[in-house]
């Protein structure tokens, strides 16, 4: 065999065997190798950053995925953690991935949404009913057509593990009906979506970067904010935060980003320990997601939240008023995608 289809046979196959080793808990690539790899397992240290704390379910499932990488590669492949934004907040660590500086960050894919326009499907509000659904459709064709956009950015996306459902705090009153959002100021994350759906509800929207929240709080920069049951606990924004209102307006993944510029370096072996890993431990850390959500709205009322639910009627008159808002973004992302999310949605149902 010519030494050229030697490389394209190996830059052909990994893709394959990677998506083979990738289904389910998060599974799908977007691996893809553009420069001969290297072989065996060699010794290295791999940088993995994240916006939460250790003792949220993305910083369990983030240490898990090292445990097995380690136990896959002989202790070869050293991956150091690092929680709580300490390399900075997740653009700045997508950044600093696609500069090569750091090899791994498992961000929302809200704030990917100004580099990939179409993640922002994911930004749309009351699209699932509950995680399952959610998960077939990232685990699914949809969710993978997605990954595969990122090589294009110098990033490798090896599947999604789970935010999960957003609520709202705030610190004037309980919301739950459409007109309580009224004035209100919320922090939304970096995306468009997020930030004119609650301006046509009537809020005051103001982007920032997660780890800027809880100071926003305590200092009333905004009154209120919007995240999963696990987030409001382990970030303690009940501390500043009187109301917890479980609207579960949105699904948020997380996606598990890799440096292409550090992926392209691998050996085809060592690609392999790297995508099972973040699959089984992405289902690890769906699972402990989902039990520390259901959890966290125990913990959140006994530390004194005043909570109240959001009745169908009212998160129906919600959708009613935000539908201009998914129109236009649905013109922008593309209404062929658009179309294939619900129709992804409607099987995950069946
Ligand atoms: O690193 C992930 C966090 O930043 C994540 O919590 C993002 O949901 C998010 C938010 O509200 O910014």
């Amino acid at each position: 065999m010519k030494k050229w289809m030697k490389h394209v046979v190996i830059s052909c196959t990994v893709p394959a065997l990677l998506l083979l080793a990738g289904c389910g808990g998060g599974g799908g690539s977007s691996a893809t190798s553009s420069q001969p790899a290297a072989s065996g397992i060699q010794e290295r240290t791999i940088k993995a950053g994240i916006g939460l704390n250790e003792d949220h379910p993305e910083g369990q499932g983030l240490k898990k995925f090292a445990e097995l990488v380690s136990q896959k590669s002989g202790g070869k492949l050293k991956v150091q953690p690092y929680y709580s934004a300490q390399l900075g907040d997740d653009k700045k660590m997508t950044e600093a991935l696609q500069a090569g500086m750091q090899e791994i960050t498992i961000p929302s894919t809200s704030p990917l949404v100004g580099m990939i326009k179409e993640y922002g499907i994911f930004d749309f509000p009351f699209v699932f009913n509950d995680e399952k659904e959610a998960h077939a459709v990232l685990d699914g064709p949809l969710g993978q057509k997605l990954l595969e956009k990122l090589p294009a950015h110098n990033l490798i996306g090896l599947g999604y593990w789970e935010n999960g459902f957003r609520n709202l705090t705030n610190s004037k009153h309980p919301v739950a009906k459409a007109e309580d959002f009224k004035g209100l100021k919320i922090r939304t994350m970096q995306n468009q979506v997020h930030l004119e759906a609650f301006q046509v509800l009537g809020a005051n929207p103001t982007p920032m970067a997660f780890s800027e929240v809880f100071s926003a709080l305590e200092s009333k920069t905004v009154d209120g904010q919007e995240n999963p049951l696990a987030t409001i606990k382990s970030n303690k924004f009940n501390e500043v935060q009187g109301y917890l209102s479980v609207t579960k307006h949105v699904y948020t993944p997380f996606v598990f980003l890799v440096s292409k510029k550090f992926w392209d370096k691998l050996s085809p072996e060592e690609q392999k320990i790297l995508q099972e890993a973040a699959v089984e431990a992405g289902t690890y850390q769906r699972e402990l997601n989902i039990a520390e959500n259901k959890k966290a709205l125990d913990d959140l009322k006994a530390a004194g939240m005043q909570v109240n639910e959001v009745t169908k009627e009212e998160m129906a008159k919600m959708q009613e008023i935000i539908k201009p808002v998914i129109d236009k973004f649905s013109k922008e992302i593309g209404e062929d995608l658009v179309k294939e999310l619900y129709a992804e949605v409607e099987k995950a149902r069946k």
